[in-house]
């Protein structure tokens, strides 16, 4: 045969796809990356989810793309996609990158949301002010910097790098042992990047919820007790649940979901990690500071939580797409609603939630859309 790349046809959808953490198309996939961000800066959504679904598709393939002919049967492709992807193949780069990379905005917009508890929006009304650096963060009187923000910079350093699967482990141990203090019979599960399979990530992401419904409620605040009286936690911020049955699913246009969750940084001693820490300065200081997120739904929801905070983002974005548009139902973090039928759809696992969809079941660590 003439070729050796596979026939078969690649879905629009991510949750159609297996993507493992194993990328075969980083060049490209890093220039999108830069292209979707400024076009976030910017608040141009269209531009930016298909720079973020052309890399999401790139990065399913098991193959890496040599040539823009190999490319001419996937699907979310456009234009200016397939321009960058012609510089990358013919120059290594992309001049439109390039300059991106360079440009006073982009960079000081990147360095901003950097910090914990800045998003877009802060960053730009300070690149506004004519703020460039941290620096000029600090130093200006008129700038406000919530508790969140404060933390961002007081630990920037520590949870700007990356927390390994080792620390993660300790985390766990450490989570375990908090939640077992409180109720043995306690249901813990690592989520987020780290159930994907990824060797590193930017916090560490948990669920934690009890067999008996309605118990949970005191869960998350005698956690963060106990994680107070052992002197580990740096950072706390703590959201109530707004979770209503009653309410759903009209919660649907919202980004944040209703469980109760807490955002916290926490000191992890290098003594607890095997293999020591993953930060140079963090070893001679022999404990770093990482970020940890907690969110805790009832036991009924379980199944929602979990795949909602498994990722990725572009996954989860397709899951719900997918439900929408191809199913006529909705799909959150809580529930799953089937708007032909007008009835929600239960379930006790992910399985559940895939096979009412009418989907093949996606492994964690093939959902690195
Ligand atoms: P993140 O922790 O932001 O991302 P990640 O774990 O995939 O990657 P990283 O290694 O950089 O940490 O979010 C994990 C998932 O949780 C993501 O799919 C979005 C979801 N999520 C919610 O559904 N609701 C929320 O309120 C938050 C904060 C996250
Ligand atoms: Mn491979
Ligand atoms: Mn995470
Ligand atoms: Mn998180």
């Amino acid at each position: 045969g003439s070729t050796s790349t596979p026939v078969t046809t690649v879905s629009q959808y991510a949750c159609q796809r297996r993507t493992t953490t194993e990328n075969h198309n980083k060049i490209f996939t890093d220039a999108f990356e830069v292209l979707a961000e400024s076009y976030e800066f910017s608040e141009m959504e269209g531009p930016c989810l298909a720079f973020r679904r052309a890399a999401s598709v790139l990065k399913s393939l098991p193959w890496a793309v040599r040539s823009l002919g190999a490319t001419q049967d996937l699907p979310c492709l456009g234009e200016h996609t397939k321009a960058v992807m012609e510089e990358v193949l013919q120059c290594g780069r992309s001049f439109e990158v390039e300059k991106l990379l360079s440009d006073e905005r982009y960079q000081t917009l990147k360095l901003f949301t950097s910090v914990f508890g800045v998003g877009p929006k802060t960053a730009e009304k300070w690149y506004r002010r004519g703020l460039r650096s941290f620096t000029d963060i600090l130093a200006d009187r008129s700038v406000h910097l919530n508790r969140m923000q404060q933390n961002g910079f007081l630990h920037y350093g520590d949870i700007t790098r990356a927390v390994s699967k080792a620390e993660a482990r300790s985390l766990r141990t450490i989570i375990d042992e908090a939640v077992r203090a409180i109720t043995p019979a306690a249901i813990l599960a690592l989520t987020g990047g780290f159930r994907r399979g990824k060797e590193f990530g930017h916090d560490v992401d948990f669920i934690v919820t009890t067999p008996e419904l309605g118990k949970e409620k005191s869960l998350l605040p005698n956690i963060i007790n106990g994680l107070k009286k052992q002197g580990i936690l740096l950072f706390c911020d703590y959201q109530a649940s707004t979770f209503d049955m009653a309410k759903l699913p009209s919660y649907r246009f919202e980004a944040m979901d209703h469980f109760a969750k807490c955002f916290l940084i926490l000191r992890l001693e290098a003594s607890q990690v095997e293999g020591g820490l993953h930060s140079a300065d963090g070893d001679s200081r022999g404990w770093r500071a990482v970020r940890v997120d907690l969110v805790s739904p009832p036991v009924d929801r379980y199944a929602f939580a979990l795949l909602g905070w498994t990722g990725s983002r572009q996954f989860e974005r397709d899951l719900r797409r997918f439900a929408r548009v191809k199913q006529q139902m909705i799909l959150d973090n809580h529930c799953l609603y089937d708007k032909t039928k007008k009835e929600f759809l239960a379930a006790t696992t992910e399985k559940d939630i895939f096979a009412h969809l009418g989907l093949e079941y996606i492994e964690p660590w093939q959902r690195n859309a």
